[in-house]
């Protein structure tokens, strides 16, 4: 008994017996943030649910990879199964999808969780199998706000002639350019360092990602120019998720729900008290910019994106509302 025990413990000490009887695997999910971000949070809560409704017969490794581009393809290889990404480059790869990088598009928060869950929502999810990926879920990343070590943006003649970084996402360069900037599309993974060089003044993003990259060390200015909303998804490997059993897919789609949640709380959490944060971290705000000359500088870009895009699907979402 004691023998048995002796070599019991010394095997969970070695790690040996940790292997069960059925076989594990492995599953890896990659994200651009940090652990405590509003994609940190909703990997997490992936992970755990996987892990807990699978009995662990799956387990699931978070890794960082801010390059999301990279990381779309290599979910379209299957060298991973999963990933998390803004819709920045994924209109490369599911060009339906560009429709909602269109700026002004939605009017607030309830608007587009709302639009994302309804049909119109799940057609877009649709789109990723014949490109190749699984659109598993809407995320979100949220409203994409104007920062620069320049001036304050107050109207769209302030941004005029600023280098801006933008996604590389070819409706947001389009915008940014009818405003006057000159943006620099590139990878999230070279903007700090393209901040820190000065190879562009300014960049764009939503609050949480702000407040998670620590972009108040390398910008002064933080404008609410809530210009567009920044979608995220979760996107999967098809021959992973084809893959999945009648009784391993429920708790995959369980996971993503659990993950969508986590993913948006934290995203109204950083809402709620980014700004506060982020000035006491010594950044210069303004809170309220001049929407409608923006939007009124867009116009060209606009009518560029009417003519590109299907004009009753662009109804639809403008025209949704709580309940439809
Ligand atoms: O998805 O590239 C970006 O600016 C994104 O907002 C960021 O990677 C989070």
């Amino acid at each position: 008994m004691r023998l048995t025990r002796r070599i019991l413990m010394a095997g969970l000490a070695a790690g040996v017996l940790a292997a069960p009887a059925a076989a594990q695997t492995n599953v890896t999910l990659t994200h651009a943030l940090a652990a405590n971000s509003h994609y940190g949070v909703a990997a997490i809560a992936f992970k755990e649910t996987v892990e807990r409704l699978t009995n662990g017969r799956y387990r699931v490794t978070i890794q960082r990879n801010d390059n999301e581009r990279e990381a779309i393809e290599a979910t379209q290889i299957g060298t991973q199964e999963f990933t998390i990404t803004s819709t920045g480059p994924v209109g490369n790869f599911v060009p339906d999808t560009l429709v909602l990088d269109i700026p002004f598009l939605f009017r607030d928060y309830d608007h587009a969780r709302g639009v994302l869950d309804s049909a119109i929502g799940q057609d877009l999810l649709a789109k990723f199998t014949p490109r190749g990926l699984i659109g598993v879920a809407w995320m979100e990343n949220g409203f994409r706000n104007v920062t620069n070590s320049r001036r304050e943006v107050n109207t769209p003649a302030d941004v005029q002639g600023l280098k801006i970084r933008t996604m590389e996402n070819p409706v947001h360069m389009r915008a940014f350019q009818t405003l006057g900037a000159l943006p620099t599309p590139m990878a999230f993974s070279e903007l700090v360092p393209a901040l820190q060089q000065g190879t562009v003044d300014g960049q764009e993003n939503p609050i949480p990602v702000i407040v998670a990259n620590n972009l108040n060390q390398v910008q002064r200015y933080l404008s609410l120019t809530r210009h567009v909303y920044s979608p995220a998804v979760l996107i999967g490997n098809p021959a992973f998720w084809n893959r999945l059993n009648a009784a391993d897919k429920p708790a995959f789609q369980e996971a993503a729900k659990a993950a969508v949640q986590a993913n948006r709380d934290k995203v109204s959490a950083d809402e709620r008290d980014g700004v506060a944060l982020l000035r006491s971290r010594g950044m210069t705000v303004r809170e309220t910019v001049d929407t409608a000359a923006f939007q009124a500088a867009l116009a060209p870009a606009f009518e560029q994106y009417r003519r590109q895009f299907d004009a009753a699907l662009l109804q639809r979402i403008s025209d949704w509302k709580p309940g439809s």
